[in-house]
């Protein structure tokens, strides 16, 4: 029990240290109230690389060169691309946010970047800008815009020293990083500049320069200059949100803290042994297949149901879910991604109000599920249990009354300093998604 006390001191003073000499200002702060509150996001992975219908690390997987890449633009020509759809897609999800990629790894700009002609507008027949279509859409059905912007850059000939990926793409063995990271901040004020309000951007690939210093995980071999590029962000746009996906301990300048593909605190991936759990706004991201990218070999599709249990055990651990599609080259969406986005809004029309504005807890995280709580309501979700019954720890204050927030049926109460007994009307269905406890504080 000591030990495990000293962790959590540790930890709150850890996370509490990382944001030292950083003030948010009064509209960041309300940002993040309001991000927190927003809860379900889609995440956009389109470029160049969806042509090849292999993911977005197929530079690199195939070792492709710079030289032969550049092929891919000429024939990227997305004439089904929508943005009315898409946007409305999200909205009809249930979700408040939609985060693309302006960069990804592979250096290729979706944007008509004035800094660079490697980009959407000078080098695709297409030549239209997708990322000023799909801001204009989300302003005018009242979503938000985030950018994912790639720290490493697999094209520039400036990002040397080059990292732990992108080794072998023809590029020279010479390049000033300085440069590099001028250009990449010129990149993001043209993105704060031209694109009207924008919520947040979302960082990658700052690993690719992690030290690997067990001792320190933080430290790079080289200096991202983290501060320059933060500050430069919050003086173009204050409330936008700064979140860097680089699996350690948030550093100062950042508004909210991401897990990838793990719900804050887990590690399946192996990405997240590091990433402590900050005081921040938590989101967490996760494929509909596994693929970022359009990868047309990947037919691991979700199901709904997990999927919408996902997002629950987000929101019960106090993190969002950004949920991502990969488009095809084409611009669409594939039907089986549309399909259970469908589904999924149906199911946030009828229960988004356990969700959407709720913190995480005051229960913790069990194998039958989680909590969440908006003022004096507290909506256990029941996503995995067979019984009648069920027991959970008490709670600092009285329960008023319970139902179920289906169809309001009372779910009997005892409670004693032990904890807690929920006795349902019924036992519930084999296929239950979430059977949702209201109870009244
Ligand atoms: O954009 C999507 C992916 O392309 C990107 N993040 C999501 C949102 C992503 N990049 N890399 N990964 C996901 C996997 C990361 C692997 C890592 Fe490593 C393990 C990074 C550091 C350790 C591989 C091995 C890269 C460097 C060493």
């Amino acid at each position: 029990m000591r030990i495990l006390s000293l962790l959590f001191a540790s930890l709150f003073l850890s996370s509490a240290w990382a944001q030292t000499g950083y003030q948010p200002t009064a509209e960041n702060l309300t940002a993040r109230k309001t991000f927190q509150d927003d809860k379900f996001g889609l995440f956009i992975h389109w470029g160049v690389y969806s042509l090849l219908s292999s993911g977005e690390w197929v530079m690199n997987d195939r070792q492709i060169p710079v030289h032969d890449y550049e092929k891919l633009p000429a024939f990227f020509n997305p004439t089904a691309f929508d943005a009315k759809a898409w946007v409305s897609m999200a909205k009809n999800a249930g979700m408040k946010y939609i985060t693309i990629t302006s960069k990804h790894h592979d250096g290729f700009a979706m944007y008509d970047s004035k800094v660079s002609d490697y980009d959407i507008v000078d080098r695709t027949p297409y030549k239209k800008d997708v990322l000023k279509a799909l801001a204009d859409e989300c302003r005018a059905q009242g979503i938000k815009l985030f950018f994912y912007h790639s720290h490493l850059d697999w094209h520039s000939p400036d990002y040397y020293p080059r990292g732990r990926t992108g080794q072998n793409l023809g590029r020279p063995d010479s390049g000033d990083f300085n440069k590099y990271l001028t250009y990449m901040d010129t990149q993001l004020t043209e993105l704060l500049t031209n694109y009207g309000p924008i919520g947040g951007i979302w960082f990658d690939g700052w690993w690719d320069q992690q030290a690997g210093d067990k001792a320190d995980p933080r430290k790079t071999k080289l200096d991202w200059h983290l501060d320059r590029t933060y500050s430069l962000i919050h003086k173009l746009q204050p409330a936008t949100l700064i979140g860097n996906n680089h699996h350690v301990a948030p550093f100062p300048g950042e508004d909210f803290q991401m897990f990838e593909k793990d719900l804050p605190g887990q590690n399946k991936t192996g990405f997240s042994a590091e990433s402590e759990v900050s005081q921040l706004p938590l989101e967490t991201c996760e494929t509909m297949n596994g693929a970022w990218g359009f990868n047309i070999n990947d037919r691991k599709y979700k199901s709904t149901k997990d999927l919408i249990q996902y997002l629950v055990k987000a929101a019960g651990h106090n993190a969002n879910f950004l949920l991502n599609v990969g488009p095809m080259p084409d611009g669409r969406i594939q039907p089986e991604f549309v399909k259970t986005l469908g589904e999924m809004g149906q199911w946030m029309q009828q229960n988004g109000e356990t969700i959407y504005g709720t913190r995480g807890g005051p229960v913790a995280a069990h194998d039958w599920g989680v909590s969440t709580a908006k003022g004096n309501k507290v909506y256990v979700h029941i996503l995995n249990w067979p019984d009648k019954q069920l027991s959970i720890p008490a709670l600092s204050g009285k329960i008023k009354s319970a139902r179920l927030f289906a169809d309001k049926r009372p779910v009997k109460i005892s409670q004693s300093a032990e904890g807690i007994v929920l006795t349902m009307p019924a036992a519930p269905a084999d296929d239950a998604i979430d059977t949702i406890v209201e109870l009244d504080m």
